[in-house]
């Protein structure tokens, strides 16, 4: 299966109505600043190189930026500071994302998260992560040649995603390994798949960004190790 198979199964998903209820309203009443927008309303797919080493992973589409653009971290503050930080680590060919047809690439790294469809305040219920937990899963699958690296952003991204790894069958240590920005965990498959590196990273939410608690220094040396463990 390739990624472009795997991302139109994954578009038509409506497995959860709460979600699929939400994204819909977020996209029908759309933010002033936005309402010249159609908004993409449906599940986000993972964006980035199909050979990527990296993997940035948050939590889930944001209502009026992924949710409005239809990619990962695009068109919003969290995915502003995020892709100049992809761009200082040569990891993306340009600084901005705007919108999903503004020549942003990315190369060795991919952004995508554990729930695909934008949740009320942020928060996906188990239920519903744990629905979504086979389109990561399967998307780490088809990047299992190249993928050593997941940054996780965020600690409630971080436990989603811990989670989402060991409903999938990832060895996940029990008790569940605590979220810190530079935690580092190691995990494998039972299929022979290489094992995955983990990162902790604060997110880059403004709430973070712009107190300071994630500096842009921050983000660089958290990026800079993924480079390094990632090899080449
Ligand atoms: O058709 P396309 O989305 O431009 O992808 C063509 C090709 O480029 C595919 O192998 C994925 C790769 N790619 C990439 O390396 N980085 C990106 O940001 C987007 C696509
Ligand atoms: Fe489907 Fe995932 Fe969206 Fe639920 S969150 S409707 S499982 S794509």
């Amino acid at each position: 299966r390739s990624p472009a198979e795997l991302d139109s199964h994954l578009v038509a998903c409506r497995a959860c109505p709460r979600l699929v209820a939400w994204r819909e309203e977020v996209g029908a009443t759309r933010r002033r600043a936005h309402r010249d927008d159609t908004y993409w309303a449906r599940p986000v797919p993972g964006f980035g190189d199909d050979r990527a080493r990296i993997v940035v992973v948050g939590l889930a589409p944001a209502a009026h930026g992924a949710n409005r653009t239809g990619r990962m971290f695009t068109g919003d503050r969290s995915g502003d500071v995020l892709f100049a930080a992809l761009h200082r680590a040569g990891l993306a060919n340009q600084a901005t994302s705007v919108h999903a047809d503004d020549g942003l690439r990315l190369t060795g790294a991919r952004v995508t998260a554990p729930v695909r469809c934008a949740p009320p305040d942020n928060r996906p219920t188990p239920d519903e992560r744990r629905r979504c937990a086979p389109y990561l899963d399967r998307e780490l699958a088809l990047l299992a040649p190249t993928v050593r690296v997941l940054v996780l952003l965020g600690g409630f991204g971080w436990q989603a995603t811990l989670a989402t790894l060991a409903d999938q069958g990832w060895g996940v240590p029990r008790p569940r390994p605590r979220f810190g920005h530079g935690a580092e965990v190691v995990v494998e498959h039972p299929d022979g798949r290489p094992a995955l590196r983990l990162l902790g990273c604060y997110h880059v939410s403004q709430q973070n960004t712009f107190t300071g608690r994630l500096t842009p220094a921050m983000l660089d040396d958290v990026l800079a190790r993924a480079v390094a463990l990632a090899g080449t």
